[in-house]
């Protein structure tokens, strides 16, 4: 009989304590190489780790909620018969999954993660990190309570506890505490079983990291959103025609792709727009090199990959890259370094719909184009209503960088290359 296959947690960088949020195999199932086993999380980043192996599970040596750390055994495998036949191995073999294999020791842990932005949000004491057990963490989040708000815990060492959580609770309720400098109260907790059956469910660490991010981003950033139309009928014959050649390669250029062109091209005519505000707000510190960052829907959340160096690729390598990176991203394998260095971010409810909305700003980068359904209009042409096919885009900009007036000619040039795209050689 072929030797039992130990599969172990890989190096994750001096990480300890990772959650175990999720195992995702039993004794008796059959696993192919690189299926996810499991699923880590830690503070910074979901996990998915996958087999290194081809087998059947044997034991499972963890379940949800216990921590690991690298070299923790996770399953043992007997390997499938197609591996084992080809090599019996004679003595017990220790693997660890791949990513401490790989050349590239993190290329195959897959990794998901919100893009870190910086601390901006004033309610947060500077520098300050919570010390607590992850049941009073718990416990704090059932209640609503952002731990990070409590100053200092009563416990050893000012370890926060459960009463300090309770007490900050009771002073909120008291008008004691402003929730955040914004001085916004803090949103009721109900018990809504009171009003009927209900279910509850842990969002993914994912959606748990964008919506601070974006609450933080929401309270520090005045934004505004400027909405226009760009007629786009002539690209869009093009890109047919362009589908049409390449209906035999596996390439499909989608009108994204034109609109990253369009928008890289008008920001290297606007350069704030390729900019950041330093975080005392006194500087704006301007970008030589142009990456921009796709919103892309997964069933986890709503991550960012980046795309690096738009202005120096042409449509066919970006429709390589597009459709690369929203694969990974859809299947969690997105590594944080894909998701960094971002200059503006395009989020598209193309393929879905809409007339229009207002996208939030992915600070410290300075605004955010949204796009939604093209549809065939009648556009007065100075003659006659002749049917244009119409692309709705919303553009919004932190006010503190882009004036009104700088967020309408920005605009009007994106307009004006989607309008034209041969402009985009010029
Ligand atoms: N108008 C009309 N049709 C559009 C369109 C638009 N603006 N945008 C896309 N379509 C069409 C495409 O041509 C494609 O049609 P076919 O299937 O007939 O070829 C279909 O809709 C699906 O497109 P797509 O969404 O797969 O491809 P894309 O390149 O336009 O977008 C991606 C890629 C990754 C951006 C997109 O799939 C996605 O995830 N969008 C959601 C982003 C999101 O959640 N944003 C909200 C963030 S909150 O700020």
């Amino acid at each position: 009989m072929a030797a039992l296959i130990e599969i172990k947690v890989p190096d994750v960088g001096n990480v300890a304590d990772i959650d175990v949020v999720d195992v995702l195999v039993k004794p008796g199932d059959t696993v192919k190489l690189e299926q996810t086993l499991a699923v880590l999380e830690t503070d910074k980043a979901s996990m998915d780790l996958p087999a290194s192996a081809a087998g059947i599970v044997q034991e499972v040596f963890i379940k949800s909620g216990d921590k690991v750390s690298e070299g923790t055994l996770i399953v043992t495998l007997l390997p499938s018969t197609e591996e084992a036949g080809a090599a019996e191995p004679e003595e017990s073999v220790q693997q660890t999954a791949p990513a401490e294999q790989a050349s590239e020791p993190d290329s195959q842990l897959t990794v998901t993660t919100a893009e870190p932005l910086p601390d901006m949000l004033p309610g947060n004491v500077s520098g300050h990190a919570a010390h607590a057990t992850p049941a009073v963490r718990l416990f704090a989040r059932e209640l609503g309570v952002d731990i990070q708000k409590i100053s200092t815990g009563s416990g050893r060492k000012g370890r926060i506890l459960k009463d300090d959580v309770k007490n900050f609770v009771k002073k909120v309720m008291a008008g004691d505490v402003a929730q955040g400098d914004s001085g916004i109260p803090a949103m009721p907790s109900i018990d809504f079983s009171q009003f009927g059956q209900i279910e509850e469910q842990s969002l993914s660490k994912i959606k748990r990291l964008t919506g601070k991010n974006l609450n933080r981003i929401w309270l520090n950033l005045p934004m505004v959103t400027y909405h226009d139309e760009a007629d786009i009928t002539e690209m869009e014959a093009f890109r047919v025609a362009l589908n049409a050649e390449k209906s035999k390669e596996d390439i499909k250029v989608t009108g994204l792709l034109f609109i990253i062109k369009a928008l890289v091209a008008a920001m290297e005519q606007f350069p704030q727009f390729n900019a950041s505000l330093s975080a005392d707000g006194e500087k704006l510190i301007l970008k030589k090199y142009v990456n921009i960052g796709i919103a892309v829907d997964t069933p986890n959340g709503l991550v960012v990959p980046v795309l690096r160096d738009v202005n120096r690729k042409g449509i066919n390598e970006l429709s390589v890259e597009l459709a690369e990176k929203s694969n990974k991203a859809r299947s969690g394998k997105l590594m944080p370094a894909d998701m960094q260095g971002g200059c503006l971010t395009i989020s598209s409810l193309g393929g879905i719909g809409g007339t229009a909305f207002t996208p939030i700003v992915n600070a410290p980068e300075v605004a955010i184009l949204g796009v939604t359904r093209a549809k065939m209009q009648p556009v007065w042409n100075g003659k006659e209503f002749a049917p244009r096919l119409m692309l709705p885009l919303d553009l919004t900009y932190d006010h503190r960088v882009i004036d009104g007036a700088e967020g309408a000619r920005f605009m009007a040039v994106i307009k004006q290359y989607l309008g034209d795209i041969r402009r985009l050689l010029l």
